[in-house]
């Protein structure tokens, strides 16, 4: 059974008759541009064909009820509940409700009506391995929302509310990114975005390649604090260079000529942390030209420094993310290859000559299944819509 129907399914079950509404709401891969959202650099993700399915009605009832299939749980909650992330009956939210109801959060912060609702979700996006499973979640939520609310907000404005929910309700501090490219995603085609201006376009994928996707299975925990702590190691470096730049206001503006003339001056973990993202803003900005020319060498050139960057100097790498990384390059038709999303674990994004695809996915999963004694399981993707009403 898929998953629009086993949620429809659990729906009725639940709630007695059929749901009004389904929602998809896809996951992301990031090819270019890591680590620099929160620069105000330049990334280069796609919303892939994996997704998060709402099956929802409107209800008369005070209070939203949601079941989340992939948790066994269910949970309620109303505009009065929300403020102290409680359920309606005052027992704590649990951790999956904190996004739609940080949604909620959001939407009610702008004055936006929210109306009650059941609810039965479930994904296809794993947790926790830098596809962005949560973005999905209050992409999904979000347009929900915006369906039974009658207000309709431009698919850029509902990034940046999922962004204030992540941020402010959830607490995990993420950059523009991941709700950008669930809310925006074009099929088949890439998406380039400015996260200082918020421009963006989109940019395409050579046909006779694939997006592959490999799960390491290790799982971290964003909130755990070295992402925050990246973050706070890019503020620092900020800080230190406008005693000479004093125009920056983010690693944004500073050129790498300009960085190679005042890494001097930042103490080591600073530099290194600096260095990566105006080295990896400035390949985000080749990535364009390469891919409008086809140029898919050098283009997974790009990735692949990407991923020494990552893992050296940035230092959000993990043995198996390596371990991935060096059987992929090694094999027939792969381009480049290095981890996708924050790190610490989840998944690595390889860009792969489409005929090899196949076979390449296989003696991946084998390779590293010889090598770790784990069993990663290895998608090939395609770039696919944004969060779409699909019923
Ligand atoms: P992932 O690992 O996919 O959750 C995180 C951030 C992004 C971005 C990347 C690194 C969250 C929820 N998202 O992505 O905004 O900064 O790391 O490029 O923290």
């Amino acid at each position: 059974m898929n998953l629009i129907d086993r949620i429809t399914a659990i729906y009725q079950k639940t709630f007695g008759y059929v749901p009004a509404h389904i929602i998809r709401a896809p996951g992301r891969v990031n090819l270019l541009g890591e680590h620099v959202d929160y620069n105000d650099g330049f990334v280069l993700p796609a919303a892939i064909d994996r997704a998060t399915y709402v099956a929802f009605s409107p209800t008369d009832a005070p209070h939203s009820m949601l079941v989340a299939v992939d948790f066994d749980q269910q949970a309620t909650f109303s505009s009065d509940s929300i403020p102290t992330k409680v359920q309606a009956d005052s027992l704590p939210l649990p951790e999956w409700g904190l996004y739609p109801a940080g949604v909620m959060w959001a939407l009610m912060e702008e004055g936006l009506p929210v109306l009650s609702m059941n609810a039965v979700f479930a994904s296809e996006v794993p947790r926790g391995s830098g596809l962005s499973s949560s973005a999905s979640v209050e992409m999904a939520f979000l347009l929900a929302w915006q369906t039974l609310g009658g207000w309709t907000l431009p698919p850029m404005q509902r990034a940046l509310l999922g962004q204030k929910a992540e941020n402010r309700y959830v607490g995990v501090n993420c950059g523009i990114m991941d709700q950008f490219a669930s809310a925006c995603g074009v099929e088949d085609r890439l998406l380039l975005l400015d996260c200082r201006s918020l421009a963006w376009k989109t940019v395409p994928l050579p046909e006779h390649v694939a997006i592959v996707i490999a799960d390491t299975t290790v799982r971290r925990k964003l909130t755990s604090g070295e992402y925050n702590k990246r973050r706070a190691a890019c503020e620092e470096a900020v800080r230190l260079l406008q005693q000479d730049l004093p125009h920056i206001q983010a690693l944004r503006d500073v050129s790498v000529e300009e960085f190679n003339r005042l890494a001097g001056k930042l103490p080591a973990e600073i530099e290194r942390r600096a260095r990566h993202v105006v080295e990896e803003i400035e390949r985000a900005k080749q990535a364009e030209a390469l891919l409008e020319a086809g140029d898919v060498r050098n283009f997974g050139r790009l990735m692949n420094e990407c991923h020494v960057s990552l893992r050296d100097l940035y230092e959000v790498s993990c043995l198996e993310l390596d371990v991935m990384v060096d059987i992929a390059q090694s094999l027939e038709g792969c381009y480049g290859a290095r981890l996708t999303g924050a790190g610490f674990g989840g998944c690595t994004v390889n860009l792969v000559a489409r005929d090899c695809a196949d076979a390449f996915a296989r003696r991946l999963a084998d390779d590293f299944h010889s090598r770790t004694g784990l069993q990663p399981p290895i998608y090939i993707t395609f770039p696919s819509n944004g969060a779409e009403l699909i019923k």
